[in-house]
């Protein structure tokens, strides 16, 4: 391929990264944001260019692609993924259509991007992690949408825990709560339908806790004892009240603890029922030196515990997350400024444009995806089981 050329004629040197989004919701708001921003905040080896985007209703996807920066609308996937201008699929549809999306989008030779969970079974998401590693003998790579792993004071977090700054590890401690189905009368969408959502706040949230403390632990959980609850049953169908009513067919909430591969503990809670909580994603990890906190809901910020100073001072500290040698802090603003949930989507476009242009495997992985839906299967098997112990293969 030729330079590209400018308007006024001179050559941009940076190969264009030409992406293809499936979905315009919140997660496709999310998503554009991070691909309109990425490359004029980080220097890129390639330039992502917002190509495409796809979604059924031609009005409303016409609209979106204009609202979000999108050059061109597609209504059919199948339609994006054959064009011969696409180098990335990005894929923010619900659940039940990632798979198909993304075995379709790597069989025709281009790279993904999918949003979490995987998919919304461990078959599905098996046979997306050996396509992904089949496509990456010919260049391509495939990343899930953890977002949540580039928040910077976690990304810190990481790096504390890999440099041995907590010791060895203990306990994890992790919570997601949100709030949004405390209202009986919130209508029954895709999210509460097992056929379209794989599972409730399971997949939803459980999937991003148990990704970043898998990722923050740097080792994968071995087992799990659940137990899930569905408070309300039946809700009012999205067509509105004359409607009718239906089925909620996924847990609302999923409480497990879980064994790590070195014998460290852990708890989880995800639910979308604890009133006033609305994005609460905590995670404390407790080491013999030390021990790690991070909150959410005050994201650039991190707690930190060194247990190797003399008990007369010692206390939790809090790290201000801002400064230009945290990670990906030396490309944003000065010291204090502060980042948001937007900066994710941000950052996981960056490291996927280094990862693409590296040839390198991109974390997460299809793989990594993967053994997140193996622990969500074995949620669901321990609390059909009333919480019999479920071991989860590595
Ligand atoms: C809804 O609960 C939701 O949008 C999740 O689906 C996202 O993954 C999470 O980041 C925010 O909450």
């Amino acid at each position: 391929m030729g330079q590209p050329q400018r308007s006024d004629g001179t050559e941009d040197a940076k190969p264009p990264l030409r992406v293809g989004m499936v979905g315009y919701a919140f997660m496709g708001a999310a998503h554009s944001q991070g691909w309109r921003t990425v490359g004029r905040v980080f220097d890129l080896p390639r330039r992502p260019v917002l190509a495409v985007l796809c979604g059924r209703d031609r009005t409303a996807v016409r609209e979106a692609a204009d609202r979000h920066g999108w050059a061109e609308a597609e209504t059919d996937w199948r339609a994006l993924i054959a064009r011969d201008d696409i180098d990335l699929v990005d894929i923010c549809t619900p659940g039940d259509s990632h798979a198909e999306i993304a075995l379709a989008a790597l069989a025709a030779g281009k790279h993904v991007l999918c949003e979490k969970p995987l998919a919304n079974s461990v078959e599905e998401a098996a046979a997306m992690a050996d396509a992904a590693e089949v496509a990456y003998q010919q260049g391509q790579l495939a990343m899930v949408g953890f977002n949540y792993r580039r928040v910077p004071a976690a990304a810190l977090a990481r790096r504390m825990v890999a440099e041995g700054r907590i010791g060895t590890l203990r306990h994890a401690r992790v919570t997601y709560l949100q709030d949004w189905l405390v209202d009986p009368e919130f209508p029954l969408t895709w999210r509460l339908r097992r056929e379209h959502a794989g599972s409730g706040s399971l997949g939803d949230l459980g999937a991003h806790i148990v990704d970043l403390a898998q990722h923050l632990a740097g080792e994968p959980l071995t087992g799990v004892s659940a137990l899930t609850e569905t408070f309300v049953r039946e809700r009012p169908l999205p067509a509105g009240p004359a409607a009718g009513t239906g089925q909620v067919t996924v847990d609302d909430a999923a409480l497990f603890t879980g064994r790590f591969a070195s014998g460290a503990v852990a708890s989880f809670e995800a639910t979308r029922y604890a009133t006033g909580r609305k994005n609460a994603l905590r995670i404390e990890l407790n080491g013999d030196r030390g021990s790690l906190a991070l909150d959410l809901e005050r994201l650039n910020e991190l707690s930190y515990y060194d247990g190797t100073e003399p008990g007369t001072h010692a206390g939790f500290r809090r790290i201000l997350v801002t400064e230009p040698d945290h990670p990906y802090l030396d490309a944003w603003w000065p010291p204090g400024h502060g980042l948001g949930y937007e900066h994710t989507f941000v950052h996981q476009a960056r490291d996927l444009v280094h990862a693409i242009a590296a040839g390198r495997v991109p974390e997460p992985s299809f793989a990594d995806g993967l053994q997140v839906q193996r622990v969500l299967a074995a949620v669901e098997e321990s609390a059909e089981k009333n919480s019999v112990y479920t071991p989860i293969a590595i």
